[in-house]
Protein backbone atom coordinates (compact mmCIF):
# COMPACT_ATOMS: atom_id res chain seq x y z
CA UNK A 1 0.00 0.00 0.00
CA UNK A 2 2.89 1.98 0.78
CA UNK A 3 4.27 1.18 -2.21
CA UNK A 4 1.31 2.21 -4.39
CA UNK A 5 0.81 5.57 -2.69
CA UNK A 6 4.84 6.44 -3.50
CA UNK A 7 4.02 5.45 -7.10
CA UNK A 8 1.06 7.44 -6.92
CA UNK A 9 2.99 10.51 -5.85
CA UNK A 10 5.47 10.32 -8.49
CA UNK A 11 3.49 9.67 -11.67
CA UNK A 12 1.56 13.00 -10.39
CA UNK A 13 4.75 15.12 -10.15
CA UNK A 14 5.05 15.91 -13.80
CA UNK A 15 1.31 17.05 -13.82
CA UNK A 16 1.67 19.39 -10.40
CA UNK A 17 4.60 20.68 -12.53
CA UNK A 18 2.15 21.17 -15.67
CA UNK A 19 -0.11 23.04 -13.11
CA UNK A 20 2.16 25.32 -11.83
CA UNK A 21 3.83 26.43 -14.68
CA UNK A 22 0.29 27.02 -16.74
CA UNK A 23 -0.55 28.54 -13.66
CA UNK A 24 2.17 31.28 -13.15
CA UNK A 25 1.91 31.98 -17.76
CA UNK A 26 -1.48 32.80 -17.48
CA UNK A 27 -1.40 34.88 -14.15
CA UNK A 28 1.50 36.83 -16.29
CA UNK A 29 -0.84 37.20 -19.07
CA UNK A 30 -3.45 39.08 -16.60
CA UNK A 31 -0.52 41.14 -15.12
CA UNK A 32 0.41 42.42 -18.30
CA UNK A 33 -2.54 43.70 -19.04
CA UNK A 34 -2.77 45.69 -15.85
CA UNK A 35 0.51 46.45 -15.45
CA UNK A 36 0.00 48.51 -18.66
CA UNK A 37 -3.03 49.92 -17.27
CA UNK A 38 -5.58 47.57 -19.63
CA UNK A 39 -8.38 45.83 -19.47
CA UNK A 40 -7.22 42.13 -18.16
CA UNK A 41 -9.61 39.31 -19.80
CA UNK A 42 -8.32 37.29 -17.09
CA UNK A 43 -10.20 38.01 -13.68
CA UNK A 44 -8.37 35.53 -11.64
CA UNK A 45 -6.80 31.59 -12.05
CA UNK A 46 -7.18 28.44 -10.06
CA UNK A 47 -5.68 25.36 -10.64
CA UNK A 48 -5.61 21.86 -9.65
CA UNK A 49 -4.23 17.75 -9.79
CA UNK A 50 -7.23 16.05 -10.04
CA UNK A 51 -7.38 13.47 -6.65
CA UNK A 52 -6.46 10.19 -6.79
CA UNK A 53 -9.64 8.77 -6.04
CA UNK A 54 -11.22 10.82 -8.66
CA UNK A 55 -8.68 9.43 -11.03
CA UNK A 56 -9.67 5.89 -10.33
CA UNK A 57 -12.97 6.60 -10.18
CA UNK A 58 -12.61 7.89 -14.29
CA UNK A 59 -10.72 4.61 -14.93
CA UNK A 60 -13.30 2.56 -13.92
CA UNK A 61 -16.26 4.81 -15.61
CA UNK A 62 -13.70 5.01 -18.84
CA UNK A 63 -12.08 1.58 -18.88
CA UNK A 64 -8.98 2.89 -18.45
CA UNK A 65 -6.30 0.68 -17.67
CA UNK A 66 -4.38 2.30 -14.64
CA UNK A 67 -1.36 2.02 -17.07
CA UNK A 68 -2.52 4.21 -19.21
CA UNK A 69 -3.71 7.35 -17.27
CA UNK A 70 -1.41 9.52 -19.29
CA UNK A 71 -4.30 9.09 -21.81
CA UNK A 72 -6.55 11.31 -19.45
CA UNK A 73 -7.23 14.85 -20.21
CA UNK A 74 -8.05 16.46 -17.12
CA UNK A 75 -5.68 15.00 -14.24
CA UNK A 76 -3.80 18.86 -14.99
CA UNK A 77 -6.71 21.35 -14.75
CA UNK A 78 -6.34 25.14 -15.13
CA UNK A 79 -9.53 27.47 -14.88
CA UNK A 80 -9.36 31.04 -16.51
CA UNK A 81 -11.97 33.00 -15.04
CA UNK A 82 -13.10 35.95 -17.09
CA UNK A 83 -16.15 39.31 -16.45
CA UNK A 84 -17.93 38.54 -19.87
CA UNK A 85 -18.58 36.18 -22.31
CA UNK A 86 -15.94 38.08 -25.33
CA UNK A 87 -13.55 37.80 -22.50
CA UNK A 88 -13.54 34.05 -23.05
CA UNK A 89 -13.13 34.05 -26.66
CA UNK A 90 -10.37 36.85 -26.48
CA UNK A 91 -8.78 34.33 -23.99
CA UNK A 92 -8.60 31.23 -26.96
CA UNK A 93 -7.25 33.75 -28.86
CA UNK A 94 -4.17 33.96 -26.89
CA UNK A 95 -4.47 30.26 -26.10
CA UNK A 96 -4.79 29.25 -29.76
CA UNK A 97 -1.49 32.10 -30.70
CA UNK A 98 1.09 29.71 -28.60
CA UNK A 99 -0.46 26.55 -30.11
CA UNK A 100 3.24 24.70 -31.57
CA UNK A 101 5.06 27.50 -29.05
CA UNK A 102 4.82 26.20 -25.81
CA UNK A 103 1.77 23.86 -25.74
CA UNK A 104 0.03 22.26 -28.83
CA UNK A 105 -3.90 22.13 -28.49
CA UNK A 106 -5.49 18.99 -29.02
CA UNK A 107 -8.57 19.67 -29.25
CA UNK A 108 -11.57 22.32 -27.85
CA UNK A 109 -14.76 21.64 -26.68
CA UNK A 110 -17.55 24.89 -26.88
CA UNK A 111 -19.86 24.06 -23.71
CA UNK A 112 -20.57 27.37 -24.24
CA UNK A 113 -22.02 26.72 -27.85
CA UNK A 114 -23.18 23.35 -27.15
CA UNK A 115 -24.00 23.53 -23.06
CA UNK A 116 -24.23 20.43 -21.44
CA UNK A 117 -27.42 18.80 -20.60
CA UNK A 118 -27.16 20.24 -16.52
CA UNK A 119 -26.94 23.32 -18.27
CA UNK A 120 -23.35 23.67 -17.61
CA UNK A 121 -21.13 25.97 -19.48
CA UNK A 122 -17.43 26.61 -19.94
CA UNK A 123 -14.80 26.56 -23.16
CA UNK A 124 -12.78 23.75 -22.95
CA UNK A 125 -9.34 23.62 -24.80
CA UNK A 126 -7.22 20.45 -24.17
CA UNK A 127 -3.35 20.91 -24.18
CA UNK A 128 -0.56 18.82 -24.40
CA UNK A 129 2.35 20.41 -22.31
CA UNK A 130 5.73 19.53 -21.93
CA UNK A 131 7.62 19.18 -19.05
CA UNK A 132 10.67 19.51 -17.96
CA UNK A 133 11.59 16.53 -15.68
CA UNK A 134 15.27 15.22 -14.46
CA UNK A 135 14.94 12.42 -16.51
CA UNK A 136 13.75 14.49 -19.57
CA UNK A 137 10.41 15.91 -21.49
CA UNK A 138 7.28 14.11 -20.34
CA UNK A 139 4.41 15.79 -22.41
CA UNK A 140 1.58 16.07 -20.59
CA UNK A 141 -2.57 16.44 -21.06
CA UNK A 142 -3.72 19.54 -19.34
CA UNK A 143 -7.87 20.78 -19.79
CA UNK A 144 -8.14 24.63 -19.77
CA UNK A 145 -11.61 25.80 -18.51
CA UNK A 146 -12.45 28.99 -19.47
CA UNK A 147 -15.39 30.69 -18.29
CA UNK A 148 -17.49 33.64 -16.82
CA UNK A 149 -17.52 33.93 -13.08
CA UNK A 150 -21.11 33.66 -13.58
CA UNK A 151 -20.38 29.94 -15.00
CA UNK A 152 -18.13 29.47 -12.55
CA UNK A 153 -20.42 30.40 -9.69
CA UNK A 154 -22.91 27.77 -11.12
CA UNK A 155 -20.52 25.30 -11.96
CA UNK A 156 -18.87 25.31 -8.23
CA UNK A 157 -22.53 24.83 -6.86
CA UNK A 158 -23.43 22.51 -8.83
CA UNK A 159 -20.71 20.09 -8.63
CA UNK A 160 -20.74 20.10 -4.54
CA UNK A 161 -24.34 19.85 -5.32
CA UNK A 162 -23.67 16.42 -7.27
CA UNK A 163 -20.80 15.71 -4.85
CA UNK A 164 -23.03 15.57 -2.17
CA UNK A 165 -25.83 13.54 -3.57
CA UNK A 166 -22.74 11.23 -5.14
CA UNK A 167 -24.12 11.96 -8.79
CA UNK A 168 -27.72 11.04 -8.18
CA UNK A 169 -29.18 14.28 -7.89
CA UNK A 170 -33.12 14.33 -7.41
CA UNK A 171 -35.03 15.26 -10.82
CA UNK A 172 -36.75 18.42 -9.30
CA UNK A 173 -32.83 19.53 -7.98
CA UNK A 174 -31.93 19.09 -11.45
CA UNK A 175 -34.79 20.88 -13.42
CA UNK A 176 -34.12 23.88 -10.75
CA UNK A 177 -30.76 24.07 -11.08
CA UNK A 178 -31.16 24.15 -14.82
CA UNK A 179 -33.16 27.50 -14.59
CA UNK A 180 -29.91 28.72 -12.14
CA UNK A 181 -27.92 27.79 -15.14
CA UNK A 182 -30.26 29.99 -17.59
CA UNK A 183 -30.54 33.12 -15.41
CA UNK A 184 -26.40 33.06 -14.94
CA UNK A 185 -27.40 32.95 -18.80
CA UNK A 186 -28.79 35.95 -18.41
CA UNK A 187 -26.80 37.41 -15.86
CA UNK A 188 -23.60 37.04 -18.24
CA UNK A 189 -25.93 38.42 -21.05
CA UNK A 190 -26.74 41.71 -19.48
CA UNK A 191 -23.28 42.21 -18.07
CA UNK A 192 -22.23 42.01 -21.32
CA UNK A 193 -24.67 45.45 -22.52
CA UNK A 194 -23.48 47.19 -19.43
CA UNK A 195 -20.03 46.01 -20.51
CA UNK A 196 -18.31 49.29 -21.59
CA UNK A 197 -19.42 51.05 -18.53
CA UNK A 198 -18.26 48.59 -15.71
CA UNK A 199 -14.73 48.37 -18.31
CA UNK A 200 -14.51 52.29 -17.51
CA UNK A 201 -15.37 52.01 -13.88
CA UNK A 202 -12.61 49.55 -13.20
CA UNK A 203 -10.30 50.99 -15.01
CA UNK A 204 -10.60 54.37 -13.13
CA UNK A 205 -10.30 52.47 -10.10
CA UNK A 206 -7.08 50.66 -11.06
CA UNK A 207 -5.55 53.93 -12.06
CA UNK A 208 -6.59 55.75 -9.22
CA UNK A 209 -5.21 52.97 -7.46
CA UNK A 210 -1.34 52.85 -8.94
CA UNK A 211 -1.37 56.39 -8.13
CA UNK A 212 -2.20 56.18 -4.89
CA UNK A 213 0.92 53.51 -4.62
CA UNK A 214 3.23 55.76 -6.29
CA UNK A 215 2.49 58.43 -4.14
CA UNK A 216 3.16 56.47 -1.08
CA UNK A 217 6.62 55.08 -2.32
CA UNK A 218 7.45 58.50 -3.49
CA UNK A 219 7.05 59.70 0.41
CA UNK A 220 8.87 56.72 1.26
CA UNK A 221 11.67 57.62 -0.77
CA UNK A 222 11.07 61.32 0.79
CA UNK A 223 11.44 60.22 4.54
CA UNK A 224 14.42 57.84 3.40
CA UNK A 225 15.89 60.86 2.62
CA UNK A 226 15.69 62.32 5.90
CA UNK A 227 12.63 64.66 4.90
CA UNK A 228 10.17 63.72 6.98
CA UNK A 229 8.77 66.73 7.45
CA UNK A 230 7.76 67.68 4.17
CA UNK A 231 6.45 63.66 3.84
CA UNK A 232 4.08 64.82 6.12
CA UNK A 233 2.82 68.11 4.49
CA UNK A 234 2.67 65.75 1.66
CA UNK A 235 0.63 63.45 3.07
CA UNK A 236 -1.69 65.50 4.92
CA UNK A 237 -2.40 67.11 1.92
CA UNK A 238 -3.08 63.56 -0.20
CA UNK A 239 -5.51 62.94 2.68
CA UNK A 240 -7.61 65.53 2.11
CA UNK A 241 -7.39 64.59 -1.86
CA UNK A 242 -8.17 61.45 -0.93
CA UNK A 243 -10.85 62.34 0.54
CA UNK A 244 -12.32 64.96 -2.26
CA UNK A 245 -9.65 65.45 -4.73
CA UNK A 246 -10.09 64.63 -8.52
CA UNK A 247 -7.52 62.07 -10.21
CA UNK A 248 -6.18 64.96 -12.21
CA UNK A 249 -5.26 66.98 -8.51
CA UNK A 250 -3.94 63.47 -6.93
CA UNK A 251 -1.49 63.11 -10.24
CA UNK A 252 -0.01 66.82 -9.58
CA UNK A 253 0.38 66.00 -6.48
CA UNK A 254 2.38 63.24 -7.16
CA UNK A 255 4.19 65.25 -9.65
CA UNK A 256 5.63 68.28 -7.42
CA UNK A 257 6.66 65.33 -4.83
CA UNK A 258 8.36 63.80 -7.57
CA UNK A 259 10.04 67.87 -8.44
CA UNK A 260 11.37 68.02 -4.73
CA UNK A 261 13.35 64.48 -5.23
CA UNK A 262 16.42 65.58 -6.95
CA UNK A 263 16.70 68.40 -4.86
CA UNK A 264 16.49 66.21 -1.52
CA UNK A 265 18.84 63.72 -3.02
CA UNK A 266 21.14 67.26 -3.57
CA UNK A 267 20.97 68.33 -0.20
CA UNK A 268 21.62 64.70 1.20
CA UNK A 269 24.86 64.52 -1.38
CA UNK A 270 26.25 67.63 -0.17
CA UNK A 271 25.25 66.94 3.46
CA UNK A 272 27.32 62.84 2.84
CA UNK A 273 30.21 65.29 1.12
CA UNK A 274 30.09 67.25 4.03
CA UNK A 275 30.10 64.59 6.54
CA UNK A 276 32.29 63.00 4.95
CA UNK A 277 34.92 65.81 4.73
CA UNK A 278 34.25 67.20 8.47
CA UNK A 279 36.87 64.15 10.48
CA UNK A 280 39.48 65.84 8.33
CA UNK A 281 39.06 68.94 9.11
P1 LIG B 1 -4.28 37.08 -6.67
O1 LIG B 1 -3.26 38.12 -6.97
O2 LIG B 1 -5.26 37.48 -5.60
O3 LIG B 1 -4.97 36.57 -7.90
P2 LIG B 1 -2.73 29.47 -5.81
O4 LIG B 1 -1.88 28.25 -5.68
O5 LIG B 1 -3.09 30.12 -4.51
O6 LIG B 1 -2.21 30.45 -6.84
P3 LIG B 1 -5.02 27.72 -6.31
O7 LIG B 1 -4.65 26.93 -5.11
O8 LIG B 1 -5.02 27.02 -7.61
O9 LIG B 1 -4.10 29.00 -6.47
O10 LIG B 1 -6.47 28.28 -6.18
P4 LIG B 1 -7.13 29.23 -5.10
O11 LIG B 1 -6.28 29.36 -3.88
O12 LIG B 1 -8.51 28.72 -4.91
O13 LIG B 1 -7.27 30.62 -5.82
C1 LIG B 1 -6.33 31.13 -6.79
C2 LIG B 1 -6.42 32.60 -6.89
O14 LIG B 1 -7.73 32.95 -7.34
C3 LIG B 1 -6.18 33.29 -5.58
O15 LIG B 1 -5.45 34.44 -5.87
C4 LIG B 1 -7.57 33.68 -5.13
O16 LIG B 1 -7.55 34.89 -4.40
C5 LIG B 1 -8.27 33.90 -6.46
N1 LIG B 1 -9.71 33.68 -6.33
C6 LIG B 1 -10.38 32.59 -5.91
N2 LIG B 1 -11.70 32.79 -5.94
C7 LIG B 1 -11.88 34.05 -6.41
C8 LIG B 1 -13.03 34.84 -6.71
O17 LIG B 1 -14.18 34.42 -6.54
N3 LIG B 1 -12.79 36.10 -7.20
C9 LIG B 1 -11.54 36.57 -7.42
N4 LIG B 1 -11.39 37.80 -7.95
N5 LIG B 1 -10.44 35.87 -7.14
C10 LIG B 1 -10.61 34.61 -6.66
P5 LIG B 1 -3.86 34.44 -5.84
O18 LIG B 1 -3.40 33.61 -6.97
O19 LIG B 1 -3.40 33.99 -4.48
O20 LIG B 1 -3.47 35.90 -6.06
P1 LIG C 1 -13.24 17.54 -11.37
O1 LIG C 1 -11.83 17.32 -11.15
O2 LIG C 1 -14.07 17.23 -10.18
O3 LIG C 1 -13.55 18.90 -11.96
P2 LIG C 1 -16.18 13.63 -17.48
O4 LIG C 1 -17.28 14.60 -17.02
O5 LIG C 1 -14.82 14.03 -16.98
O6 LIG C 1 -16.52 12.24 -17.22
P3 LIG C 1 -15.21 14.21 -20.11
O7 LIG C 1 -15.88 14.08 -21.45
O8 LIG C 1 -13.88 13.57 -19.90
O9 LIG C 1 -16.24 13.71 -19.03
O10 LIG C 1 -14.99 15.68 -19.78
P4 LIG C 1 -15.97 16.92 -19.91
O11 LIG C 1 -17.37 16.53 -19.63
O12 LIG C 1 -15.67 17.62 -21.18
O13 LIG C 1 -15.46 17.84 -18.73
C1 LIG C 1 -14.74 17.44 -17.66
C2 LIG C 1 -14.77 18.50 -16.58
O14 LIG C 1 -15.64 19.58 -16.96
C3 LIG C 1 -15.36 17.99 -15.30
O15 LIG C 1 -14.37 17.41 -14.53
C4 LIG C 1 -15.87 19.26 -14.66
O16 LIG C 1 -14.82 20.00 -14.10
C5 LIG C 1 -16.41 19.99 -15.85
N1 LIG C 1 -17.81 19.62 -16.10
C6 LIG C 1 -18.29 18.95 -17.15
N2 LIG C 1 -19.63 18.81 -17.06
C7 LIG C 1 -20.01 19.42 -15.93
C8 LIG C 1 -21.27 19.64 -15.28
O17 LIG C 1 -22.34 19.22 -15.75
N3 LIG C 1 -21.25 20.32 -14.11
C9 LIG C 1 -20.10 20.80 -13.55
N4 LIG C 1 -20.18 21.45 -12.40
N5 LIG C 1 -18.90 20.60 -14.14
C10 LIG C 1 -18.85 19.92 -15.30
P5 LIG C 1 -14.73 16.30 -13.44
O18 LIG C 1 -14.54 14.98 -14.03
O19 LIG C 1 -16.05 16.60 -12.83
O20 LIG C 1 -13.59 16.44 -12.41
Amino acid sequence: MEHKVREWKQILIPYEQAVEELKVKFKAIRKEYRDMNEYSPIEFITGRVKRISSILEKCKRYNIPEENIDEMEDIAGIRVMCQFIDDIYKVVDLIRARDGKDLKIVYEKDYIGNPKDSGYKSYHIIISYPVQTAFGTKEVLAELQIRTLAMNFWATIEHSLNYKYQDKLPLDIKARLKKTADAAAMLDLEMSDIRNEIIRAQLMFEQKSNLVSDIMENLEVLISLGRKAEAFEFQERFDLLWENGSEKELEELLHEIKLTLPRFRMFENADRDHGAESPNL
